[in-house]
């Protein structure tokens, strides 16, 4: 990166292209995380990716921590992902008919996690979510559900429950749109909080559908499960015939090669992926045990469907991502840089003086602006939030584009190696709070 270009920064050209957004795409972007809005500030339109980096549209280039919240584990325009798609490409986009490169890809999966025996694939993580829902209500018999504060799942109506106030809550709309009847089967607990879940299931227990929970949370920022957590939740559904539900669709790939259920030796019911799965174009998954998944249609009776699933181009670009991820070295690359990256932030904060807990799980990291470990929202909702949005914008001023969200996961990739690590420790360096 040429100092001239740092020295340059502008945003013209991304301010125009925001302008002019705002007047057909409501607040400019198709997805809100990206307006910017937690961190204020002009976001910045890109133009491409080139490995670790991106370029904006004033031309101006950034070591890319966000990586498209996820998926980008081998980093921008890899070669052989490319190569796949062209490939693919060539032969037709859509078919809307079986291929082999469906199997070839749930091979994968299956050959991954070892909960899972079929997958069906979906476009989003949000289907995916959304599908195992119904499926484990159609399983077990049951109606509730039970998903933890400050995890995300996609924004299907019934998930999109808000905790009220209190411990184990009845859902409460977290939309407009959202009605309260939806979510009146939807119970929010505090995540890592075992003895709330605990007084749930002895209220409730044969009543319970599923619980959902992301293994380790990376939508309120990277929190981890305290121990026992995982295990306890394993113990109290299989106790009560509730299906354990864990949302990889970040996890997958990124905290382990094979997900938090191998990392931490939990057998789910049902695993939700996403992300690393499609690398970078449209695919999610949800998968399990024969027994549940073979009630799926048309095999079974629970509805599911959709015109791109198992989209011939998202299934190149994940196989084509998943073997290249699969070779010696390569996730564990990715993790040592993002455990490195999480060590340079914190000397920082420390030679600042600034209270900073960066929390890791293999290859995505969190820097709260607190002093305290976090171990759910309410923890994360403590961290100071304008903190990080001056150290995001700083950050992004020395060519260092982190999530535009204190309540996000920064990821790595294979492709970031030791001079990303002195952009980074560079940025650090002139970057820091004042
Ligand atoms: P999508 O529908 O966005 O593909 O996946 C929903 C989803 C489900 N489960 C987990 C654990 C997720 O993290 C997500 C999506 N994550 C967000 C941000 N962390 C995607 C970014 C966005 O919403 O634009």
């Amino acid at each position: 990166m040429t100092e001239a270009r740092v020295a340059s920064r502008t945003t013209v050209v991304s301010e125009r292209l925001f302008a002019a957004a705002q007047r057909l795409l409501p607040g400019g972007v198709n997805s809100p995380v990206r307006a910017f809005k937690s961190v204020g500030g002009v976001p910045r339109f890109m133009v491409r990716g080139e490995g670790p980096y991106l370029v904006d549209a004033d031309d101006n280039r950034y070591l890319d921590l966000v990586l498209s919240w996820g998926p980008l584990i081998l980093g921008h325009a890899h070669e052989e992902v490319v190569t796949a798609l062209v490939d693919a490409a060539g032969q037709g986009t859509t078919f809307g008919a079986p291929t082999e490169l469906e199997i070839r890809l749930a091979e994968r999966v299956v050959a991954t996690f070892p909960s899972v025996e079929m997958v069906r694939f979906v476009s989003s993580g949000t289907e995916a979510l959304m599908s195992a829902v119904r499926l484990a209500r159609a399983a077990t018999g049951r109606q509730a559900i039970v998903k933890f504060d400050g995890c995300y799942h996609g924004h299907s109506d019934a998930l999109l429950a808000a905790a009220g106030s209190g411990v184990a809550t009845l859902g409460l709309p977290d939309s407009p749109g959202v009605t309260a009847a939806t979510v009146a089967d939807t119970l929010v607990v505090p995540y890592n909080d075992l003895p709330a879940l605990k007084s749930l299931f002895a209220q409730r227990g044969n009543e319970l559908a599923a619980v959902l929970v992301e293994p380790v949370a990376g939508n309120m920022g990277v929190v981890p499960p305290v121990p026992g957590f995982l295990e306890g939740l394993r113990s109290l559904t299989r106790q009560h015939g509730t299906l354990l539900v864990f949302d990889e669709v970040m996890t997958g790939w990124r905290v382990h090669p094979q997900g938090a259920q191998v990392l931490y030796g939990i057998e789910p019911d049902l695993t939700c992926l996403g992300k690393v799965i499609g690398g970078g174009l449209p695919a999610a998954a949800f998968g399990g045990r024969r027994e549940h998944m073979e009630l799926i249609a048309p095999a079974g009776p629970v509805y599911q469907a959709g015109t791109l699933s198992g989209n011939p181009l998202a299934m190149a670009a994940g196989l084509a991502t998943l073997e290249v991820l699969s070779r010696p070295g390569m996730w564990e690359r990715a993790a040592q840089w993002a455990e490195d990256a999480a060590a340079a932030v914190s000397r920082a904060a420390e030679r600042a003086g600034v209270p900073l807990t960066v929390q890791v799980a293999g290859t995505m990291f969190t820097p709260f602006f607190t002093a305290e470990p976090v171990r759910d929202f309410a923890g994360a909702r403590r961290s100071n939030r304008d903190d990080y949005a001056r150290f995001f914008h700083a950050m992004l001023e020395a060519g260092v584009y982190l999530p535009p969200s204190p309540f996000e996961a920064a990821f790595s990739s294979s492709v970031h190696g030791d001079s990303e690590l002195e952009v980074l420790e560079a940025a650090l360096g002139t970057a820091w709070l004042r």
